[in-house]
Formats: structure tokens, sequence, C-alpha cells
């Protein structure tokens, strides 16, 4: 419940700030100042919303959800707040009355870049839709130092630099000191039976304090207000017993490890490093965040018997999954309950949502390791382990199949598996990866609790994909349809009946014209490149990933290269490509690809005989904020990973929100859009999931379509050799040998699907209605429907009712 203020009040408040806070009066301050004032005042009016918003949750006794991930990536608050919370044309002429400019202060925040790429900005967009749908939640995050590195491309090669985000970032940040919690590593177990209980002492910890700040997310007209508490590890001083005793090496390296614990997001996507800072990263938040909930009910209920009742507990991922063990850890070692019933109330709280299928990334913990760093846990995962296997066996399940279950076996603990064992649902992200989870990644487990699995696809949250980054095209819609849209993204399908319009398809492309306008102006400037706002817009977005194949993209543009210089008089209209992509910092493999684009590029740019037609540039530093700015632009969404790799993608939703037609294949949630927009209204190529796996059983051979295909095979061999005086043969070696991801094998058909494509663009009329049947299907895709189905299928929590909330 958040209500206008006067422009009068709004200036004062803003003047206020800058005095009391920075000591400063509004004609000396600096614009971050300016910017830093504003945010406090956007924050003490989220804080009082919230505050509001909580109690009315309480006295209708809606649950709450607490959304547990390792990553939040939020990108910019500032613009998002103001626009949710329906405020933003008021403090534009609130601050235009104190000569500041607000879309300039907008760009003094720094991105918070807490996370990787695709989990973490759902986990971000969910936040947002509950809030919009007034479902009261609250997600647990790490309030890491720094977050994302930033991207420097030296010579065409990826370096890192530290994300430093907090002197501009944690105005946003609450601090609650007093409700920070205390966290235990290492040490030893010393247990036994008194009186018919169980007494467990946990002795010769090292003790790690958990301090919240906590950060807020509006929903749409202020309607909840979600909130994201990030815990900091601090140590107290050092440790006095071990100075005494003369341990002061173990002393002081104990303050050392207690701090590192927050220190720095770990960057792989989709490929987590076993090292044991990260195992205490993912303890120090779930023991952080179950305590804080246990103590939360404790103080209003006094009991833990109703829990499910009153909360639901969702694990983003395994990342969170050691919630599980430590719920029952507190359970029954500090309100004295039983296995039994402590169990039962923690299957009925807990659900998991997986995000991938590639196996490297399920993650597993080394049993020493576990067991040395968290001995309780330890235990507590092993009786998981035994009674889960006994079950099974009970039930007559294989030996070979409970083996495969098991969360705990070949001496490692299994994150995923004990996610499923534990949790009373499961899903996957779209329709094609859930069914994949059930086929495959946890066939043993879906024969024996199929009633565990489910699915809910993807969504963005659309207001700030569509309404805030693309002014343009929301206020079009908003004259053609109303602006129901804003609020019920379904409402885009009123769209549909101006498919065939051409005053309104004009309108539409000079919309984009704009926009693409918009990014080359950011691209001149970032990299000195001149874009031409009549080519294709071309555009591959997302982590750098073998599986999200750049690489065949690559190979395309080098193919026609080296058409353009045999033939310079080929038909061919002007496209430039666009790449944006970090690299986990140790993937070689993936700097090397980036390397090659970036050579590419630059071969293309000097060769007078091609460079008015085609254009490659890799953006540096792909982040949210940059996101906002070339989804809007984009022409083409290259959505290309072989068929059964991406879980669903939820760039491809931003890019088909704002218009732009999807070049994929059928992967994750591209089904989906398939099925939403028709075959007619993209561009479809290369192998489905069962074709792909059917082609690896039968024993693929990468090289028999290189022989086969001399365009092909001759840019292979101008890969080998390389440009720039670098040859690339690791590339042209793994995909002539091994092609984990079968570049070759849909070479042909991506070709050809490019070349359509052109075809399409070429016929303004059927690209513009193929963009405007994007935009008006895209409804389906937004997080608000997404969250609507965990509501009712996993979570069973209903909103506050809407009439209490206004
Ligand atoms: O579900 C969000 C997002 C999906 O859209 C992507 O397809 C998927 O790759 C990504 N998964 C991860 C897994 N990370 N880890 N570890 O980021 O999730």
């Amino acid at each position: 419940m958040i209500y206008r203020q006067p422009i009068r009040k709004i200036q004062e408040s803003v003047n206020s700030m800058l005095e009391l806070v920075f000591g400063v009066s509004l004609k000396n301050a600096t614009d971050e100042q300016c910017y830093k004032a504003v945010a406090l005042c956007v924050r003490d009016r989220m804080e009082k919303g919230r505050s509001e918003f909580i109690q009315l949750a309480e006295q209708t006794k809606t649950k709450h959800i607490y959304y547990l991930c390792m990553e939040f990536l939020l990108g910019r608050s500032l613009k998002n707040s103001l626009f949710n919370l329906g405020l933003e044309e008021d403090y534009r002429k609130a601050l235009a009355g104190l000569n500041l400019n607000l879309d300039a202060l907008y760009e003094q925040e720094p991105d918070a870049g807490l996370g990787n790429g695709g989990l973490g900005r759902l986990a971000a967009c969910f936040l947002d839709a509950m809030a919009s749908l007034g479902i009261p939640a609250t997600g647990y995050s790490l309030r890491y130092e720094y977050g994302i590195f930033r991207q420097k491309l030296v010579d065409g090669w990826q370096t890192e630099l530290p994300d430093f985000w907090l002197p501009g970032g944690k105005i946003w940040l609450r601090s609650e000191p007093e409700k920070s919690v205390e966290v235990r590593f290492n040490g030893r177990i010393d247990d036994y039976w008194n009186n018919g209980f169980h007494v467990v002492n946990h002795k010769d910890f090292t003790k790690v304090m958990a301090v919240p700040s906590d950060l807020y997310v509006p929903g749409i007209d202020g309607r909840g207000v979600s909130r994201l508490r990030l815990w900091a590890a601090t140590s107290e001083d050092f440790d006095m017993s071990l100075f005494n005793g003369g341990d002061y090496l173990r002393a002081v390296e104990q303050k050392a490890m207690a701090e590192t614990i927050t220190k720095v997001l770990y960057p792989e996507d989709n490929h987590p490093e076993g090292k044991s800072l990260r195992l205490s990263q993912q303890y120090f938040l779930v023991s952080a965040a179950v305590q804080d909930i246990i103590r939360h009910h404790l103080f209003r209920n006094r009991t833990l018997d109703n829990l499910p009742d009153c909360i639901a507990i969702h694990l983003n991922d395994t990342h969170p999954v050691l919630a599980i063990p430590e719920m029952m850890r507190v359970m029954m070692d500090e309100c004295g309950y039983g296995w039994d019933s402590a169990w039962e109330i923690v299957q009925n709280v807990f659900a998991y949502t997986n995000h991938t299928v590639m196996s490297e990334a399920l993650e597993c913990w080394g049993i020493n390791l576990f067991r040395s760093r968290l001995p309780r846990i330890y235990q507590i995962v092993e009786e998981i382990n035994r009674r889960f296997c006994a079950g099974m066996h009970n039930k007559g399940v294989d030996g070979y199949q409970v083996g495969r279950m098991a969360p705990w076996n070949d001496g490692f603990v299994k994150m995923a598996n004990l996610a499923v064992a534990s949790c009373h649902s499961v899903n996957g992200v779209s329709k094609l990866h859930s069914e994949i989870l059930k086929d495959r990644v946890f066939h043993d487990f879906y024969t024996e609790m199929p009633e565990k699995f489910t699915n809910v696809t993807n969504g963005i949250a659309h207001r700030r994909w569509l309404c805030q980054a693309n002014p343009g095209l929301a206020a079009l819609l908003t004259e053609l349809t109303g602006d129901g849209f804003v609020r019920d993204a379904a409402e885009l399908e009123k769209l549909m009946k101006y498919k065939s319009d051409p005053a309104v398809l004009e309108k539409m492309a000079a919309v984009k014209r704009e926009n693409k306008i918009r990014l080359a102006k950011y691209v001149k400037r970032e990299n000195g490149a001149d874009l031409d706002p009549d080519s294709i817009f071309d555009v591959q977005v997302k982590r750098l990933h073998e599986y999200k194949r750049q690489h065949l993209n690559a190979l395309q543009i080098l193919t026609d290269y080296l058409r353009l210089c045999e033939n310079p008089e080929m038909e061919f209209t002007p496209r430039t490509y666009l790449f944006g992509a970090k690299a986990a910092p140790g993937y070689y493999f993936a700097k090397q690809i980036i390397r090659f684009i970036v050579d590419l590029g630059k071969t293309i740019d000097a060769d007078e005989r091609v460079n008015k037609k085609m254009k490659v540039v890799y953006l540096e530093d792909y982040r949210v904020t940059l996101a906002e700015l070339l989804m809007p632009a984009a022409d083409l969404s290259e959505q290309i990973s072989l068929a059964g790799t991406e879980a669903s993608g939820t760039g491809n939703m931003k890019f088909m929100i704002n218009g732009a037609v999807t070049l994929g294949t059928l992967d994750g949630a591209n089904v989906e859009i398939r099925d939403a927009v028709g075959e007619e209204n993209m561009i479809l190529f290369g192998m489905d999931a069962q074709e792909a796996e059917e082609r690896k059983k039968a024993g693929y051979q990468p090289r028999a379509f290189a022989e086969k295909n001399p365009e092909l095979q001759a840019a292979l061999n101008a890969v080998e050799k390389g440009f720039c005086g670098v040859d690339f043969r690791d590339i042209s070696n793994s995909l002539l040998s091994s092609d984990p991801y079968m570049v070759l094998a849909d070479f042909d058909s991506y070709d050809k699907a490019r070349h359509k494509s052109e075809r399409l663009y070429r016929d303004a009329d059927q690209w513009r209605s193929m963009c405007l049947v994007n935009t008006a299907k895209a409804g389906i895709f937004s997080a608000d429907r997404a969250i609507r189905e965990y509501a009712e299928n996993i979570w069973h929590v209903k909103p506050v009712p809407e009439g209490k909330r206004h």
C-alpha cells in the first residue's frame, strides 16, 4: 500500500535526506549523492509498504513463501521501484523542479550483479511477481561483496575485474544487526541419551556471525512488497581461548575464514566448483535462513507443528538443499522434536526446482570435506540416507536403483538426490525440461514417486522487460489496447487484431528503429563501432557455454563471410551480429570462442569487400542493464542450444515480448514459444531433443558432416588457420573430433534458417506481422503466470485478499 505524495513533499524529502545523510545542500550535492537521497526516499516508502503488507498477511493468515537461492541477479532498483510504485512521473516532476534529471540519476546506480545468469535473474523476477500478486515473500541469499566479475576484453581475450558494487548499491540495504544469527562450522559432535532425550553437543566449532541486510522489491501498484534478506559473514573478535592456548595461527585463520565466506560470488554457471568455500557459503546461507524462519515462526506460534500451514520454503536449484538437514537439526537439537515428526514437517515445507540437465552441474560433496566442515549435518544426511534406502529396499526396489537414488553414495553427498528424496515437489522449468527430468535425470525417482513431479515453465518480469526497457512500445500498446497488459500480461493478446494493419505495423517498426538507434549510440560510445540501424540486428546474448553454441553462430558468420569474399555480388541483406556473454574465468574453451568471435569481427571490419554488409560486435560486460537496452533493439533472437540441453531460457522470452523473431532449436521454452506463436512466426532449425539423443546413441561422427559439406569444411579450415595471427585449432579440432554439442550436425539446417530469416526480413509486411505476433503471444511468459502456478500447485498459497490491500 503505497500512497502518492504531493510533489512538494517529495522535494522536501530529497532535500532533507541530502542534509541529514550527506550533510550537503542540494546545490552542493553530487549526482551520486542525489541518486542516493532519492533511493533512500523510495526505500523508506517500500519499508512502510512492506510492513503494512505483512501485517495484512498475518491478519488474513496468508502463507509466507521463503525463496532460497544463492543468486539474485537484480540489476538496478531505482527505476523498477518507482515504476512499480506508480511514482515515476511524480518523482520526475519533483526532481525536475529541483533541476535534477531522473534519467541521469538512474545512470548513477550500479547493477546489483549477485548472480551469474538465468537462475539468478529468474529469482529476481519472481520476487517482483510475488509482490505483484500479493503473495508475502522473503528471498534469502548472500550479501556478496563482489558480484559477478566485470568483463574486459584485451585483444579479444576475456579478463576479469572485480565488481565491488557496494559503494553505490548498499544504499538499498537496511542492515539489521540485531537479527544476526550464529552459524557453526567444523568441530566435533558429542551426543548421548538422557532420560529418553537425545542430547547433542557441538564442540570446538568455529563460530561465524550472519548479519542480515534487507532490500525491498515492490509489486505493481505497491500491492505487495517482497523482501530480499542478504546475509553477510562477520567474525567476532579473535577467539581469545585459542590465543591463550597458544594457537595463534588457528585464531587468525578462523577470523579470515569467517570473513571470506561472503566475499565473492562464484562465477560458474551450470558447472559448480567443488570448493570447500562454496560448501561453506551454501551452509552459511541455509543455516542463517532456517534459523531466521524458525525464530520468527516460534515467536508468533510457539510451536512448529503448524509450520506447513503457515510457510513454504522453495529451494532454487540444489545450492540451498542443505536447508533440509539444517531444519532437521534445529527441530531436533534445539526444539525437542523426534525424527519422525520433524521429518514429516520438513517434507511438507520444502519444494525444489531443478534448473539444469548438465550432469556436471548436479552438485556432489566429498564425504571427508562434508564431515569435517559440517559434522552434525553430516550425521543427519547419513540418517536421511539410511532411512531413505531402507524404505526403498522395503518397497522392493532393485538395489542398483536404490544406489543411484541415494542421497549419499560412492563417497559423495548428492545434493539433487537429497532434494528429490526429501521435498514434496520437484519441478523443471519448461515442459520439455520437466519431461527430461522424468525420463532421464530423475527417472529412478519418477518410477517410485511420480506424484512429486511437475512443471512450471519460467517467466519474466514483463513490467521490467517491456514497460521499463521499451517505453516506446509500451506507449504504443497502451494506445492500441489500453494499459491492462501492465497488470495482466495476457492482455497483450489484444494486439492480435492489428496483425495485418499496415499503419500499426509501421508504427511498431518505427519504435524498433528508434530502439536500434538508441543501442547504436551506446555501442558507438562503448566500442567505437558504427551500427547501421537498417541492417538486421541479429543478437545472441547469454552466458558463454558450449551447449549454447555461440560457436555455431560464429561458424555460420564465417561461412557467409567466405561466400561473400568469393562472390561479392551475392544477394545479402546487411546484418549486424551482436554477441554478449561472460565465460566462467576458468573455462578456457569458452574464452577461446570469445576471442574467435572478436577476431572474426576484426577481420570482417578490415575487409572492404564485405564490411558494408556484415558487422560483428562483441559487447563487453553483458549484464542486466545492457540487456535492457539490447532486447528492445533486436530483430532476431538467437536461441540455438542443442535440443535437450537448455532447461528453459528466459532471454528467449525477453526478446519475444519486445517483438524479436526467434531463430532457434526446439529446446527449453522455445518449444512453448513455438506453440504460442505458431511455426510460421518463428524460424526453427536443427534436430529435436529425441533426434539428438538418437544420433548420439547411434555414434555421432562429426567429421562426416564436414566431409559432405565443402563450405563447412572451408570454414573449419579457416578456423584452424585463424586470423589476426591467432589460430583456433582448439575449436576446429574439438568440432571435428568430438563435437559434444553437435554443432556440425545442425550446421546445414542453421545455415538455411539464417538465410530464410533474411528473406523474411526483406518482406517487410510479413516480418513486421511476425514481430507483432511475438509480442501479442508473450503474455504466458510473464513471471506472474509462473508464480500463480507455483502458488496454486506447489505452495498452496492464496494471495492476501485484494480488497484488504488498498
Ligand atoms: O531456470 C532459469 C535458468 C534457465 O532458464 C536456463 O535454461 C538454465 O540454464 C539456468 N540454469 C542455471 C543452472 N545453474 N547452475 N548451477 O543457471 O536456469
